[in-house]
């Protein structure tokens, strides 16, 4: 657990019964691991939602666009596309090219109550509370998979296809893509112990620092990667570190040119300015906006 850090960030108590939302911003002790505490989410305590997107290109032109959720009010932003608003309280994007048609499709899933809920495509149940939404192509044929990881238990569930036990309750999923399948792959904060199913253990980065792995180089093979909020270094393994971004920045790597290799990006809601390294600088979202891309 990764609770006495402290970070500026997205607060949000959320009151069941009433439906009601305050959110305050500021410093605070909060996890930061985008990917942590659904189940804190679940039960209306404090909340950072986590970042479950699988994929962002929204048109399938090949390169991914930034975009945002608000998770108070469910509106989603793609930038130079379209705005819309799909999902609600307690809800979390789950972006992926559920249909694969080559574009990635808006999609929410419910924590507490596993709901996935796909705009124009489909909705259904999988999973139960406390689980987190790990959508991706499992299968590598294209199609974005609806998926959970249980910590209680270390259970992956990947919807229609398998079922794997992998890592425990110190863990957190960790979005990493293999030879083009999204793997069962795990970060654990406390230690900085990365494990990726068939392919590799190590030891990278630690409780101050999103795990953020991609595919920096362009090969089909992905690169362990961190992001500390506090200096804004960017680690990768076996290949650079550098600074880029600061403390009240959410990493939002992904491939926004088009050239097949992730690109270093980072989001700052207060401002809402995304800085994507050696290639742009756009104003796009605010405060409570998530990033929706990957
Ligand atoms: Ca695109
Ligand atoms: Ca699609
Ligand atoms: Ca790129």
């Amino acid at each position: 657990m990764i609770a006495s850090r402290t970070a500026t960030g997205i607060k949000a108590g959320i009151a069941v019964g009433l439906f009601s939302l305050c959110v305050a911003t500021g410093g605070f002790p909060q996890r930061l691991s985008p990917r942590d505490d659904p189940e804190a989410a679940a039960n209306g305590t404090t909340y950072i939602p986590p970042q479950t997107i699988d994929s962002g290109d929204y048109n399938g032109d090949g390169s991914d666009e930034m975009a945002i959720f608000r998770f108070s009010n469910g509106l989603w932003g793609i930038r130079n596309l379209t705005r819309a608003y799909f999902g609600a309280l307690e809800e979390v994007a789950a972006a992926g090219d559920y249909d694969a048609d080559g574009t990635t499709d808006i999609a929410v899933f419910r924590l507490g109550q596993s709901f996935w809920s796909v705009r124009n495509l489909t909705l259904f149940y999988f999973g139960t509370g406390g689980d987190y939404p790990v959508p991706g192509d499992y299968a590598g044929d294209g199609t974005c998979r609806a998926a959970i990881f249980r910590p209680s238990t270390g259970m992956w569930s990947v919807r229609d296809l398998t079922r794997v036990y992998f890592g425990g309750s110190d863990d957190r999923p960790a979005w990493l893509y293999l030879n083009g399948e999204r793997a069962i792959a795990t970060f654990r904060p406390a230690t900085g112990f990365w494990a990726v199913r068939g392919w590799t253990r190590c030891y990278f980065g630690g409780s101050e620092e999103y795990d953020v792995a991609g595919h920096y180089g362009g090969s089909a093979e992905p690169e362990i990667a961190i992001y500390r909020p506090a200096d804004g270094l960017w680690a990768v393994r076996g290949m650079t570190r550098f600074y880029f971004g600061g403390s009240s920045d959410r990493p939002a790597p992904a491939d926004y040119d088009g050239d097949g290799s992730d690109d270093f990006g980072v989001f700052r809601p207060e401002t809402g300015i995304w800085s994507i390294r050696s290639l742009t600088r756009a104003y796009f979202g605010s405060t409570n906006d998530v990033p929706a891309t990957r």
